[in-house]
């Protein structure tokens, strides 16, 4: 049997580096586009990098990016791709709102730059394409919880962007007979998510207040409430969307939510300190109630968390869950982290990289990345 080939657009962000790794344990030859950077920014896929001279490497990287239509073409036509996963994209809700224009045209026209460029290739009947979809469509939430029939409301740039792309791929679908489905994910993260999204800037801080690196953790609206799942178990429901026998759209979510608040307690209850919160909105603050973890001492009465508007956004998403049965049913997905594992992940992770931090503040000198 000759070897899939499957392209990754966005493979050295957070899914894209779970899904390459999994493809390619599942025998898929992967190519990846990556944009070109001043700095090497390729520590989460270093470890599956393959030197250009081996012969019949299973994993290729190709500087591309989702606003250059000929090299997106150029890509395609050379790689012949028998799945495309479209990960690319700027993805924070929050810098959306101050790069608009450049989000519509990665996240949105970028989509359909891959879309044209598979139909004018001819491969329309060779390739399959997944497409990167959001909760964020939901924006306004119109019901509770969010299926595949509840209807969008977007509410940033971002998801206004993203709402294109999955229209535009539907389109594509129903006008060309591509084989081409939205996953519309709700929040996944891991100990490879990107620092400023909320979970990480949260495990992070936990991680370096209980060593004494840090004082105080500052946050934007507390009360916002997602529905957060586990990256890795997110890219195996991609890999299924593309091996069905129809294209077609699917809500990929825990259908459990939690808000902001609940995840700072259960950051810090992973290292044995228990949070006691006063005040409200802008106001509110959270302090050490106890600590039961003999290495993480903190005083009682500390203040470790603030809250700082400059976070909040200018319009929120205050709620999102997902009703995932269409996937369970129809793709037989079952995710295997529940919240508190995720949290569990991301904090024993975080505590290991921090420590290795101090080490170096303290003169040490070490080469490590997060898959070590
Ligand atoms: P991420 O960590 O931010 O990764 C985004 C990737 O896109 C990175 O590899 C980034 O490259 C690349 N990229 C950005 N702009 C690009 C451009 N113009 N051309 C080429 N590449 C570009 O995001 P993620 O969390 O892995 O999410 C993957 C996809 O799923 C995104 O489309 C996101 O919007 C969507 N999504 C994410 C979630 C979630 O909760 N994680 C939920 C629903 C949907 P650099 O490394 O060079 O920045
Ligand atoms: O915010 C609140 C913030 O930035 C979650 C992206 O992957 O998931 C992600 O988008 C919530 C929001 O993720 C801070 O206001 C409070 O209500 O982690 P986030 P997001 O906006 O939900 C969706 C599904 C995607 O598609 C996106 O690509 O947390 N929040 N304080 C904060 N958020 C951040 N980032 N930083 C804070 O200090």
């Amino acid at each position: 049997m000759p070897r899939k080939v499957a392209l990754i657009t966005g493979v050295t962000g957070q899914d894209g580096a779970y899904l390459a790794e999994y493809l390619l344990r599942l025998g898929y030859q992967v190519h990846g586009l990556k944009r070109r950077s001043s700095l090497f920014n390729t520590n989460r896929i270093d470890h599956l990098y393959q030197d250009p001279h081996i012969e019949n490497r299973n994993f290729v990287l190709h500087y591309g990016d989702m606003t250059d239509s000929s090299n997106l073409i150029r890509i395609i036509q050379e790689t012949q791709p028998d799945e495309i996963y479209n990960l690319a994209a700027m993805s924070h809700v929050k810098v959306s709102f101050d790069s608009p224009e450049y989000t519509a045209n990665a996240d949105g026209i970028g989509t359909l730059r891959l879309l044209e460029a598979v139909r004018l290739l001819g491969f329309a009947n060779k390739t399959r394409i997944y497409q990167a979809s959001t909760s964020e469509l939901y924006g306004l939430v119109q019901e509770v919880p969010q299926s595949e029939k509840t209807p969008f409301y977007p509410r940033s740039p971002y998801a206004v962007a993203k709402l294109y792309a999955y229209w535009i791929t539907v389109n594509y679908r129903e006008a060309y007979g591509i084989f081409a489905s939205n996953g519309i994910l709700f929040n996944h993260e891991s100990p490879i998510r990107g620092e400023t999204f909320v979970t990480r800037k949260i495990t992070m801080a936990v991680a370096r207040i209980a060593l004494g690196m840090q004082d105080v953790l500052f946050l934007g609206n507390l009360s916002a409430k997602r529905d957060w799942g586990h990256a890795k178990d997110y890219v195996k429901a991609m890999y299924l969307i593309l091996q069905q026998d129809k294209a077609d759209d699917f809500v990929i979510a825990t259908g459990v939510t939690t808000e902001v608040r609940d995840f700072v307690r259960m950051a810090f209850g992973e290292v044995g300190i228990e949070l006691t919160f006063t005040g409200e909105g802008a106001d509110e603050k959270a302090f050490v109630k106890s600590c039961s973890h003999p290495e993480y001492q903190l005083p009682v009465g500390k203040q470790v968390l603030a809250v700082d508007k400059a976070y909040f956004r200018p319009t929120e998403v205050d709620l999102l869950i997902g009703d995932p049965s269409k996937s369970k049913k129809v793709l037989g997905w079952e995710p295997e982290y529940d919240l508190k594992g995720l949290v569990k992940d991301m904090m024993e992770s975080d505590i290991h990289l921090m420590k290795k931090d101090k080490y170096l503040q303290d003169g040490g000198y070490r080469v490590f990345n997060y898959f070590e």
